[in-house]
């Protein structure tokens, strides 16, 4: 959680307007029935400037979640890169988290969303690792949840809708309420899918695993960047489904998400993972954070500069 500090502009249908203005009215459709999709993406200070991570990537799978959802954005992948572009410009923070957000507005009531309008904004704010700075240095406590994971039967995980969040949510607080800091998400076979707000990585002998899209997650752009880190640092890698006493006795666990960067797990219900160092992790956050901040020239394509 953040407490949200005001910023000068959000973007929304088309134009930067003032923080203060950047209003909907109470009887949206996308309020009523979460017909809403969304990103989360971060921009980051480099020597060039703010540049922001993996933008085409966060903006295709935006596209994709309002496909699943039958929803018209109404705005390519351009038009959005160039509104994220102004926006980041227009607050002048070189480090800060991204949300572009589409929803069913005002106009119409009842299930469907056709003939509601659809509105788009992207808003950006100050926002510090998810589980915490601490959490990033030495690991958080997990619990592995009492709440199935939601599976495309009945949400689709990797259409990232702001009702799976309802899932997430609850996962989220019942860890809480046990005095956890998050939440590990089983799916309907009973197998390992992911945080509310982040992908799982295991670390057994070497060996780095992550469940496959078909458990039930949302396909992180995280996750799929510390995988292409683990190819290329030669680390062992495995696309595999886990079981939750597969967590109890990993070497190393993490979570990986834009939010959370990536988080090591120290426990799970009150277990110790592994000797509590975690030189892989370690090398892979390394990595990350260099990566991110534009250190690196091979991962250079995956920044997109604010100019
Ligand atoms: N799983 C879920 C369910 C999820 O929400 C996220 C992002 C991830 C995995 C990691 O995906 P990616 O960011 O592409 O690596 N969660 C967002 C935070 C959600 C929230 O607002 O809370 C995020 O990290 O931006």
């Amino acid at each position: 959680m953040v407490a949200l500090r005001p910023l000068a502009k959000i973007w929304m249908n088309g134009r930067l307007v003032d923080w203060d203005k950047a209003e909907v009215h109470v009887l949206s459709h996308g309020l009523h029935y979460a017909y809403a999709v969304f990103e989360g993406i971060r921009s980051y200070d480099t020597p060039q400037g703010a540049a922001v991570f993996r933008l085409k990537e966060h903006l295709v799978r935006l596209e994709n979640s309002a496909k699943v959802y039958r929803m018209k954005l109404g705005y390519s992948v351009e038009e959005l890169t160039r509104a994220i572009m102004d926006l980041v410009k227009a607050n002048g923070l070189p480090e800060s988290y991204l949300r572009p957000i589409a929803f069913s507005g005002y106009g119409t009531m009842g299930l469907s969303p056709v003939g509601a309008p659809v509105n788009v904004a992207v808003a950006n704010w100050e926002w510090g690792p998810y589980l915490g700075a601490e959490g990033i240095d030495r690991g958080i406590r997990a619990t592995v949840s009492s709440w199935v994971r939601i599976d495309s039967r009945s949400l689709p995980p990797q259409a990232k809708c702001a009702a799976n969040y309802a899932n997430g949510a609850l996962a989220k607080m019942e860890a809480a309420a046990g005095g956890y800091e998050e939440a590990i998400l089983l799916n309907n076979e009973g197998l390992v899918a992911e945080g509310p707000g982040e992908n799982i990585f295991r670390i057994k002998e070497g060996v780095l695993s992550t469940p496959p899209a078909s458990s039930g997650i949302l396909r992180g752009i995280t996750r799929d960047s510390v995988i292409r880190f683990a190819r290329d640092l030669g680390i062992g890698f495995q696309r595999t489904d886990f079981t939750r006493e597969e967590l109890f006795t990993a070497d190393e666990l993490f979570f990986c998400g834009t939010a959370a960067g990536i988080t090591p797990i120290r426990e799970v219900d009150g277990r110790p993972i592994g000797s509590g160092d975690y030189p892989v992790t370690r090398r892979l956050q390394k990595l990350y954070e260099d990566t991110v901040h534009g250190r690196i020239d091979r991962y250079r394509e995956w920044l997109t500069y604010a100019r």
